[in-house]
Formats: C-alpha cells, structure tokens, sequence
C-alpha cells in the first residue's frame, strides 16, 4: 500500500514536472528577438532553439557567440553531471562553439579505451564540436598538480583559437567543476583548482558547476519542479508577496538567482531530459553498474545545473 501510494506522488510530480518545463515555456515562450530565423524553423515544441526558462539568465551572462571549454576529469562527467549545460548551450540559436577537454581517460579500472571511445560516441550525441583526451593518471586518491593543469588549459587554449582563427580571450568561456567537485573527487577539486588560479591571471571568463548538498543531490525532479513553479509564479505579483511574506531561505534563494544574474540556472526539458538518460545508458555503458541506475534516476544533475562564475 506504501508503495502504491509512492508510485502515485512520483506519477504526479512527473506529470507536474513536464508540464513546468516543456508544456508552459511552450505556451509562454517569451520574446527573443536574436536569430528569429531560426526559431521560426523549429519543428520541435519550439524548445530545440531557446527556453524561457533558461534563455534570460544565459542571455545576461552573455554566454552566447562565445567558445565554450568545459573541463572534465574522466569520461562520463559530462553526461552524468554537465548535461543540462551542454544540451542548452550548444543549441544553434546561442552560437557557441563547445570544446569538451577530459582530463584523464577514465582509466582506473582498466576501462581507459573503452572509455575513451564513450566519450566520443557521448560528444557526438550532445552535439559537442572538439574532444580531447589528455594523459593525466586517472585515480581517486589523487589531486593533479594544479601548474601542470594550467600549462594544459593554456595550451589548448592557445590551440583552439589558431584552429578557429581569432585571439581575443573574450571569445573563451570556461566551464568545470566547483571546490567540491559534486562528489568530492580529488581528481574533480583539482580541475577546479587549476581553472580558478587560471582565470585569475587571465581575462577569460569561468563558470563552474555549483555541488548541491546530498538532499537537493538525490532529489530527482522534486526540487526542480519547485523551483520553477516558484518562478513561473513569481512572474506575478500577487503569488510573489506571498512567498516573500513566507519569509522561507530556499525560496528567498530561488527569488535571487531570478533576479540576479550572476549565477545562471539550467533546466532540461522533456526532450533534452530523455537525451542525458540515453547518453548515460546508451553510450557509457561500460559504468552502467547497479548505484549508476540510482544515480540516473534520482539524480538533479541529470536535469539541472547551476553554473556560478569563478572570480
Ligand atoms: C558567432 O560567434 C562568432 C564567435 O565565435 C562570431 O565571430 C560571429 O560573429 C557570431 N555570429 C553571429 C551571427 O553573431
Ligand atoms: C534525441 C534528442 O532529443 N536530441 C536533441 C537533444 O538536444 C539537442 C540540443 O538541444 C537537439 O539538437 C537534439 O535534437
């Protein structure tokens, strides 16, 4: 009887969660006036180009026309953690350029070719321009020398704008981990590290990826359909006096990231949602081991980022 009556909150919270990121910013689509061209040539719910949902915030931290270079520790973070990011970011309207630069190949296990291979048949799918694998010793118990990462993210950056032909730093964007590194692997903080003294002593803009705490971590769609119904009804100001009046820390905090524009929020949809479940089950199918399941499936990685930038 308990499980039935679990089987039904999940049903309807599913059904909720489709209808606050798929139905509504379908039915409300707001109004952006870039690339119209484009958007009038999506067959697909009109949500394969833009989404009111995450457009706004990506537009104010101009993260549009830009290259962007996400860097990962092993083959499959991107698919198990960056997902929402990559499919949002790379959609044509945007015009970015994405670059996936992975650190180690995954090699712990003795897997490293198979994974490597994953991780180009992954990037094919996600829609993501350049792949590189560099050498460094896959091993949890291990942080990378944080030069030696700075030497290589200099190095391909330097790659990468003669292959594209420009030089100014304002057109790189980087994208990584942040001082936890989701799940506290040493191998992740130090990506993070080496990407945060970087962007320091440079001009290039860094985004990293914000490690949620294990409730919001396991929380599925819960917490994300939450947070965008409260920001579909705070559009109006009735419902937002009275969520103010609440006077309740999580949903001050969803308020903020609305209205400030310096940490950008991402949600997948309906479609992109199906994307990340099949770039994990399908292509890195050699780290389909039973916990991975849980992780698929209860995960809010797999359906929203939170990207704050490094300063
Ligand atoms: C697209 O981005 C590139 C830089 O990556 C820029 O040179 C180009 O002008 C942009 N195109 C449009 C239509 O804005
Ligand atoms: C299978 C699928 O849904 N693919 C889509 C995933 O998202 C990208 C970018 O948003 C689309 O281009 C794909 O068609």
């Amino acid at each position: 009887m308990g499980l039935l009556k679990i089987s039904y909150v999940v049903t309807l919270i599913s059904f909720l969660w489709v209808i606050l990121t798929t139905v509504l910013p379908n039915v409300f689509p707001g109004n952006f006036d870039f690339n119209k061209k484009l958007q009038d040539q999506d067959g697909y719910l009109n949500t394969a180009y833009y989404n009111s949902l995450n457009t706004p915030s990506i537009l104010n931290n101009k993260l549009i026309n830009s290259h962007i270079m996400l860097f990962t520790a092993h083959p499959d973070d991107e698919s198990m953690f960056f997902t929402p990011s990559i499919t949002e970011l790379t959609k044509e309207n945007y015009n970015n350029t994405f670059h996936l630069i992975c650190l180690s190949n995954g090699g712990y296990d003795g897997l490293g070719v198979i994974r490597e291979r994953e991780l180009f048949k992954a990037a094919k799918i996600l829609d993501i321009d350049s792949v590189k694998i560099l050498e460094y010793v896959d091993n949890i118990n291990q942080f990378w020398n944080t030069e030696d990462i700075i030497n290589s993210i200099t190095y391909e950056i330097n790659l990468i704008k003669e292959q594209y032909d420009f030089s100014d730093d304002n057109d790189i964007i980087l994208l990584t981990f942040d001082k936890d590194g989701v799940s506290n692997h040493p191998n992740h903080k130090s990506v993070f590290l080496a990407v945060e003294k970087f962007s320091k002593i440079s001009n290039v803009r860094s985004y990293s990826l914000k490690s949620w705490n294990i409730i919001l971590k396991y929380s599925g769609i819960l917490f994300s359909s939450i947070e965008i119904a409260v920001k579909w009804l705070c559009k109006c100001n009735h419902f937002r006096s009275i969520f103010t009046s609440l006077n309740i820390d999580y949903i001050l905090n969803i308020f903020d990231t609305e209205i400030q524009s310096d940490s950008v929020t991402i949600y997948s949809d309906l479609n992109s949602l199906f994307l990340n479940y099949s770039t994990m089950t399908w292509v890195h199918y050699s780290q389909i081991v039973w916990f991975r399941w849980i992780w698929i499936f209860t995960s809010k990685y797999m359906n929203s980022n939170e990207l704050v930038p490094i300063v």
